[in-house]
């Protein structure tokens, strides 16, 4: 299951909407077949695994990092192919929570006389699968705030000045980051303040994420740098077809979404980004939205980077959040990760949700 795990990897940054399942065929302590699923549309990591068993897989046990599909999709199920090829037992770490198949899966193997364990590896599996999980299971993203700042957690001067806080190291990583995410997204104030591409680059990416920038009032500038390359995604509460229009020849799809007062309903752009088939989402944006963001309850992790610089309480923050009265009301986080990137530091801590 561990190199199961590993295949998996290997799907990571392209197999988005689907999961990036990992499959090992093994029989007598021998791997017959490996596989793992690489984009949507080409075989599933069951498929591979079997069609790489040069002698078949008659008896043999199936590693997989997740309950074999049962359904058409745009591929045959892979339950029944592990059927048809005789295998003799399969070993899944998750049942799948789509419910075109949650559970089917493993109810025709069964009933095909084919073993059926689960559960080995589960927490890590959970980890290679979390966003299409979280999408399946919550109907949102997992959104995931990356930030960069001082010792003392600001981000930019009072008169703005943010570049470049954090080393050479630090935005290799950020672009990693970027790579293995389905969609990039950030608010209208960022785009405005810093004009960002939001494009993977300093990495080698076969896939760039979606861009997505939320716009209330569609003050999106003509001439911003994200809207050149792959067409972003611009949501909105606006109703002014001019700035649309405009928006729209520069080849930006504008949606407009349910508004909270003002602004734009936060769960419910958490909603759509699911239902546009995004598992993970990473956030690149200023205090306000981030603290928006946190008090919206979409918030799953958060990764930041901090460089070895003061840049006093005058300067801007993290996260704009209310003036708690009691520290039990402050949200909690637990550290996940904690390490050096370059000349920075970088930690990852995960909200309780
Ligand atoms: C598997 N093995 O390697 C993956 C699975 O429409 P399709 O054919 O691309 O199917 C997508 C669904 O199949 C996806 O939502 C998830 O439930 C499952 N993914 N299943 O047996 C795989 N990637
Ligand atoms: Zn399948």
């Amino acid at each position: 299951m561990a190199r199961a795990l590993a295949l998996a990897e290997r799907g990571r940054e392209t197999a988005t909407p689907n999961p990036n399942v990992g499959c090992v065929i093994a029989r007598g302590g021998r791997i017959l077949g490996e596989g793992w699923h690489a984009r949507a549309g080409e075989p599933h990591a069951e498929a591979m695994a079997l069609a790489a068993c040069g002698e078949g897989a008659e008896g043999a046990t199936v590693y997989l990092t997740l309950e074999p599909c049962s359904h058409h999709g745009r591929t045959p199920p892979c339950a029944d192919a592990l059927v048809a090829a005789r295998v003799g037992r399969v070993v899944a770490s998750l049942e799948d929570p789509n419910l075109l198949v949650k559970g089917k899966g493993f109810d025709r193997l069964r009933s095909a006389g084919i073993r059926v364990e689960t559960g080995l590896l589960a927490a890590q599996a959970r980890e290679a699968h979390l966003g299409f999980l979280s999408r399946m299971e919550r109907g949102r993203p997992w959104l995931r705030l990356k930030c960069a700042a001082s010792l003392d957690g600001r981000v930019a001067l009072a008169n703005g000045e943010s570049r470049w806080i954090t080393g050479e190291a630090a935005r290799r990583d950020v672009h990693a980051l970027r790579a293995r995410s389905c969609a990039m997204l950030t608010g209208i104030g960022t785009v405005l303040r810093d004009d960002p591409q939001l494009t993977v680059r300093h990495v080698p990416c076969s896939r760039q994420p979606r861009r997505v920038v939320i716009d209330s009032r569609l003050e999106l500038p003509p001439g911003a740098r994200i809207l050149a390359g792959e067409p972003p995604l611009v949501l909105t509460v606006s109703e002014d077809r001019a700035r649309r229009q405009a928006l729209e020849a520069r080849g930006a799809e504008v949606v407009t979404v349910p508004a909270e007062g003002a602004k734009t309903d936060l769960a419910a752009v958490a909603r759509l980004l699911a239902e546009r088939g995004f598992n993970e989402v990473t956030v690149e944006t200023g205090a306000k939205l981030n603290g928006a963001l946190l008090r919206a309850g979409v918030v799953d992790e958060i990764v930041l980077y901090l460089a070895p610089l003061l840049m006093g309480d005058a300067a801007q923050g993290l996260f704009a959040l209310p003036g708690f009265e009691a520290l039990g009301e402050a949200p909690r986080l637990r550290w996940i990760d904690r390490r050096c990137v370059g000349a920075d530091v970088r930690v990852t801590a995960r909200l309780e949700t």
